[in-house]
């Protein structure tokens, strides 16, 4: 049967479309896991929430790879490729509505329409163009961002991405990007979370503000050069420029312009749903609205892309634009940048089957931040996983052994009991207070997530995390429950339980295995894993085997004691 759900609210977040012409690297992993994150965030909260991500399969550069790879199609090379993408998602729970490639029909129709409307509009006109282009980078610079190669003769590098750029003339269509200037300072102005985080706002209203004129942009190439294409409409011997087919994706991927246009509701995935056990379908009921709320979270290599050729060519079009463009820093291995000559691409799969998906996720998260590039050293990846075991393992370990009884200490202190914590230590003000100090942290939790989770900070809320159940440690050292009469060693395996529970649930969209196998040890029924059952003491929080005095909650083994 299809269930068809309505929510009350709705968002859109979105990856970059990713170039299948090599193995995916941490780098395309870090962005579908910042997605992932706010993504499965949004449905913990009972929110409906639409993820997608993708390859983005034509141009110049697939063409050549493909060529270099002895394939005779484009076609069937990224067909191969692109698997590895979605190979990659799976391996990490990256847990997309849709995953949207630009050779599929629907996009390919979605880039002619969008086209269709510049050009209705008048913003699309037949040039000669010269200039240097860099078939890596997909993109034309000026002369003044060329200087000739010291290792080749005869060749010449741009000064920005150091690949090698040609001199080309010929006949293509532009984008009078010219014409946006002041629309997009005023957009930027005007919605000063537009672009995020503030350091990047300012730096591209700058170099906005002080960039004489936008040139036009050619947003076309002939099909003589580039074979492997969408046509552009009507005059089949051009083709349409790569990246205004790539960035047509996220209209794309959620029922596409005309339903945004006319704001008709429109199916935009069908999945199955592993809550419900059903085949789900997922419905935009406004997808104007819906679009209105778009994240679009990129490297700050192709924030020009995003920031100022997107919007513009969503004005032209008369579409609104997005909400926001989140800019995140760049992943190095041991201090130096990733790449193929160096030999120091850091595969992703290899780390999550050595150490564990999870651990991988919550590694990326805890040690990067928007404004910095990441460095990753494996060396911390082995100790993230021997702390997430030593200290939250050993606090769950420690109340479910058989000196405590966990389900009498659930059963006198659920419900509201949860008050008298305090009260067993009246005559103990230290721990009374450490008590309080605790309880307040676990009450403020699922605020500090949220506004966390909201900025992209994931540093300091896993650091949060950490401070949380570093202090539950503490006070089972402090309480010393094993030495104390029943009262009191109820309350402290209560309290250390609650974390643990707590925790587990609001870490769902980090690790989302990893909370699965401590909600299972501590016996939270899978119902009971919602937002709903986020307070301290909710009552029947735990399942019933911890509800039955004095039966010990069942022992499951917890996978990432693999290091013992
Ligand atoms: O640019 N650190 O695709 P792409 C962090 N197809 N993130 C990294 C990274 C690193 N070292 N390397 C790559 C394209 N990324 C276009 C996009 S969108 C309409 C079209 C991530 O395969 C980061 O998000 O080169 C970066 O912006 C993106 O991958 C570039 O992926």
């Amino acid at each position: 049967s299809v269930i068809h759900r309505l929510y009350s609210k709705a968002s859109h977040i979105t990856t970059p479309i990713f170039y299948p012409n090599a193995k995916p690297h941490i780098g395309h992993l870090y962005s579908s896991l910042l997605c992932d994150v706010h993504h499965r965030w949004q449905l913990l909260k009972g929110n409906q929430s639409f993820f997608t991500t993708g390859t983005d399969e034509h141009g110049l550069k697939i063409q050549l790879a493909s060529e270099s790879n002895g394939f005779d199609q484009p076609k069937k090379f990224v067909d191969k490729l692109y698997m590895d993408f979605v190979h990659l998602d799976k391996i990490f729970d990256i847990n997309y509505t849709r995953f949207i490639r630009t050779t599929d029909p629907d996009h390919i129709e979605n880039v002619k329409e969008l086209w269709q409307l510049c050009l209705k509009n008048g913003f699309i006109y037949k040039g000669e163009h010269k200039g240097w282009y860099s078939i890596s980078d997909e993109t034309f610079y000026p002369e003044s961002k060329v200087v000739k190669d010291p290792k080749h003769d005869g060749k010449y590098l741009n000064t920005e991405s150091n690949n090698e750029v040609i001199y080309q003339s010929e006949t293509n269509y532009f984008f009078k990007l010219s014409l946006f200037k002041e629309k997009l300072i005023n957009h930027i102005k005007k919605y000063p979370n537009f672009i995020f985080p503030v350091t990047k706002r300012e730096q591209i209203l700058q170099e906005l503000e002080t960039t004489e004129n936008l040139l036009d942009l050619s947003i076309s190439r002939p099909s003589t050069r580039l074979k492997w294409g969408i046509p552009t409409p009507n005059d089949p011997s051009q083709k349409v420029y790569v990246w205004f087919d790539a960035l047509c994706n996220y209209l794309s991927s959620i029922g596409g312009i005309s339903s945004i246009l006319n704001n008709t509701a429109e199916v935009v995935s069908e999945h199955h749903d592993t809550e419900s056990n059903v085949e789900m379908q997922s419905t935009i009921a406004h997808p104007k609205e819906v679009w209105q709320t778009t994240t679009h979270v990129i490297g700050k290599d192709i924030a020009k892309f995003h920031t100022i050729y997107w919007p513009s060519f969503l004005l032209a079009a008369g579409l609104p634009l997005p909400k926001q463009v989140v800019i995140h820093g760049h992943w190095l291995c041991n201090g130096v940048k990733m790449s193929k000559s160096l030999g120091n691409v850091v595969d992703p799969i290899d780390m999550a089957s050595y150490y564990g998906a999870d651990i991988v996720r919550w590694f990326l998260l805890e040690n990067s931040k928007l404004e910095e590039d990441g460095d990753f050293q494996e060396q911390r990846l082995f100790e993230t996983r021997e702390l997430l075991v030593s200290k939250w393992g050993n606090l769950v370990n420690r109340c479910c052994g058989s000196k405590f009884d966990v389900g009498r200490a659930v059963t006198k202190f659920s419900n509201k009991g949860h008050l008298q914590l305090q009260e067993a230590f009246q005559n103990e003000p230290e721990i009374s207070q450490q008590i309080e100090n605790h309880t307040k942290l676990l009450d403020q939790a699922k605020e500090v997530f949220e506004e966390k989770i909201t900025l992209f900070q994931y540093s300091q809320l896993l650091k949060h995390v950490w401070g949380i159940i570093n202090d539950a440690n503490t006070l089972v050292q402090n309480g010393k429950p094993w030495e104390r009469e029943v009262n009191q060693q109820d309350a402290i395996i209560f309290l250390s339980m609650e974390t643990s529970r707590i925790l587990s649930i609001l870490c769902q969209p980090i690790m989302p295995a990893l909370s699965q196998s401590l909600l299972d040890r501590i016996d939270v029924s899978e119902e009971r894993r919602t937002i709903t059952f986020i307070e301290l003491g909710s009552d029947e929080a735990y399942g019933k085997h911890s509800n039955k005095r004095g039966r010990e909650v069942p022992l499951k083994r917890i996978p990432y004691r693999l290091s013992e």
